[in-house]
């Protein structure tokens, strides 16, 4: 009956359909409708409610680009927390995607704010908001907003120039950066199956399509491509705009940099926002750890706080006691949802409970299996910054090396390039694809190959922690004119424990840079043959303890396929023009020397 009214109020026509169950709350359909933004264009939204809440709703509001038709089925999946508390929900999908109108563009840049006609993301989300104030009748009036991954993004977006009822926010695995670190780059090297399945996933169509490989193993008709101008010419023919974009801007000029959300949050916080991140997110770990950094810089009124667990992507969502082998000994999943996320929204739009501030910083600390706060992240205390080295024999030692010359070199072949997870490599998101969890595959299924450098420290006599960031200085050669730096940092799991996860090569951190880029990433330019450089590899954020009997290992190689591209090695000024004959075989030479001490910096609890 209270849903007819509101119906009836909304002056919309659509049929109330009850269709999702939760355990404390039936939530209906309240309307299904188009609501105009701006410049006239409409977007679905829907619009659930709880049957028998009493009291006034506030709203938890979602967009998404992927389909709100069965939004209705996160009440019992990753919202089942929040379904149980009460609130009216609301999903929308953006613009040119499903049921809305308008034109898709992909991570669509932020408006120009001096143009009053300009639209954004942030400004449909604003638009959305004033309409859902204004017209849901029997709200607060308080609207909260979160969302995975583009989901997250969007709430980035609605961030950047808030809505007053926008009173908390929770981007989760927001991309921050496509050029720099989320899911079309990293450093400079182009993420080839992802970018390009996404993208064609994306922009067939106004509906999500998977594109149809050939090959039962994708990382064969990767490689049969050749060059990256195959992919124009034979396959997408220009229909792809994301692609067309990816090979007019090979490098991080101001097409990437004007969609990069951190410039646009430079101003004060003023919604509470609880940020999400996985360590081992194989999509955007980047992006939520860069956006909230960013926004720390302005929070005077300690309103940013940041959440990092043992995830894939969206990975809180489930239990999050394992991914792939690893077991985290607990349902991580489950305490953030219930005992983080609950809290922070239930005191922010219902003001209750006292969850509105929590730590700074929660971190799982993996290989410890504990959760625990920091109150700044990266820590500022009790960290420090220790280098590990490359050493002889495939030792890792944090003893400096002393020799005068010395170097691990290997012969890297693009027509053989290192696959970055067993194969089959199945389509990213096909039947039985092992995408999800690959990050922690065990990397003992490379390290034998000729063209993979290993080092390991011996078996550890008492615990080693890290907390912040980490990097990877590399003093290296090759006998080529670009090349590709992968650089992994491993906890290598005792012998004696029973297989599978006895001598388990377990990657705790990882990231590729494109030699060219080692100056600029705005100029790349050719390397010089046999010319030893630095070389520094972001490897990001990591919280982790390697546990007495456990060893530290580092794995440095020069393609990831499909996974990254192949580097021709010949330097050309646009990888995605190169064809076949562009790719040669060159030597690279890591120093471990005295005056080329490769090394990786780790941030050691004291
Ligand atoms: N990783 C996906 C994505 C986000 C934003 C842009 C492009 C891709 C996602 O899971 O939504």
């Amino acid at each position: 009956m209270r849903a007819l009214l509101l119906l009836f109020l909304l002056g919309v026509s659509s049929p109330i359909q009850a269709e999702a169950q939760t355990p404390k709350y039936s939530y209906v359909k309240l309307v299904d409708t188009m609501v105009a933004m701006r410049d006239g264009v409409r977007l679905r939204t829907s619009i659930w409610v709880p049957q028998g809440y009493i009291g006034p709703l506030a709203i938890i509001f979602t967009r998404t680009p992927y389909n709100i038709a069965n939004a209705n089925g996160r009440f019992t999946g990753s919202y089942r927390e929040l379904a149980d508390d009460g609130y009216a929900f609301a999903f929308q999908d953006l613009r040119g995607h499903y049921g809305s109108e308008g034109t898709f563009v992909m991570q669509r840049a932020p408006r120009d704010r001096s143009d009053p006609k300009a639209i954004d993301e942030g400004s449909d989300a604003y638009d959305t908001i004033d309409w859902l104030i204004k017209r849901v009748p029997g709200t607060n009036g308080r609207v909260g907003m979160l969302g995975v991954s583009y989901d997250g993004w969007l709430v980035v977006q609605a961030l950047m120039d808030p809505h007053p009822a926008f009173k908390a926010a929770s981007p989760q695995a927001s991309p921050a950066d496509m050029w720099m670190g989320d899911d079309f780059h990293h450093q400079g090297a182009f993420r080839l199956s992802y970018g390009f399945e996404y993208a064609y996933d994306m922009e067939q169509g106004k509906v999500s399509k998977s594109f149809t490989f050939d090959r039962a193993d994708t990382y064969d008709w990767y490689l049969a491509l050749g060059g990256l101008s195959r992919v124009n010419a034979e396959v997408f023919k220009g229909t792809i705009p994301t692609w067309n974009d990816y090979v007019a801007h090979p490098d991080y000029d101001a097409f990437w940099q004007k969609q990069a959300a951190v410039p646009y949050l430079n101003h004060p916080v003023t919604v509470p926002t609880l940020h999400v991140a996985g360590w081992w997110d194989q999509e955007d770990f980047y992006g939520p750890v860069t956006i909230y950094r960013a926004m720390e810089q302005h929070d005077a009124n300690n309103m940013n706080f940041l959440v990092v667990g043992p995830w894939n992507h969206g990975g809180w969502g489930g239990a999050g006691k394992t991914l792939g082998a690893i077991d985290f000994g607990a349902n991580t999943g489950d305490y953030y949802r219930q005992e983080l996320q609950r809290p922070f929204f239930a005191c922010h739009l219902k003001g209750a409970g006292t969850g509105c501030t929590p730590a700074e910083a929660t971190l799982f600390r993996g290989g410890a299996n504990q959760w625990t706060t920091a109150a700044r992240f990266p820590r500022s205390n009790g960290v420090t910054a220790t280098p590990i080295y490359t050493s002889a024999a495939g030792a890792l030692s944090f003893i400096a090396p002393m020799v005068a010359a010395a170097a691990d070199s290997f012969v890297s072949d693009p027509a053989n390039p290192v696959p970055y997870r067993r194969r089959p490599i199945q389509p990213t998101y096909g039947p039985g694809s092992l995408w999800r969890p690959w990050l922690t595959e065990d990397q003992r299924f490379v390290d034998h190959r000729p063209d993979v450098l290993t080092w390991q420290t011996g078996v550890l006599d008492s615990p080693i922690t890290i907390s912040g960031e980490i990097a990877a200085t590399l003093f290296a050669s090759t006998s080529g004119s670009d090349a590709d730096w992968v650089v992994k940092l491993i906890d290598v799991y005792p012998d004696s424990l029973p297989s599978p996860m006895g001598g388990y090569q377990f990657m705790i951190a990882n990231d590729v840079l494109r030699g060219r880029y080692l100056d600029s990433f705005e100029k790349p330019r050719a390397l010089v043959p046999g010319k030893v450089e630095r070389f520094t590899v972001d490897l990001h954020t990591q919280e982790y303890t390697f546990q007495p009997g456990h060893r530290i290992m580092v794995q440095i190689q020069s393609t990831w396929f499909p996974l990254i591209d192949r580097n021709p090695q010949r330097f050309v000024p646009n990888i995605f023009n190169a064809v076949a004959s562009d790719f040669q075989k060159a030597t690279h030479a890591v120093q471990r020397s005295r005056a080329y001490p490769t090394h990786l910096t780790l941030p050691v609890v004291r």
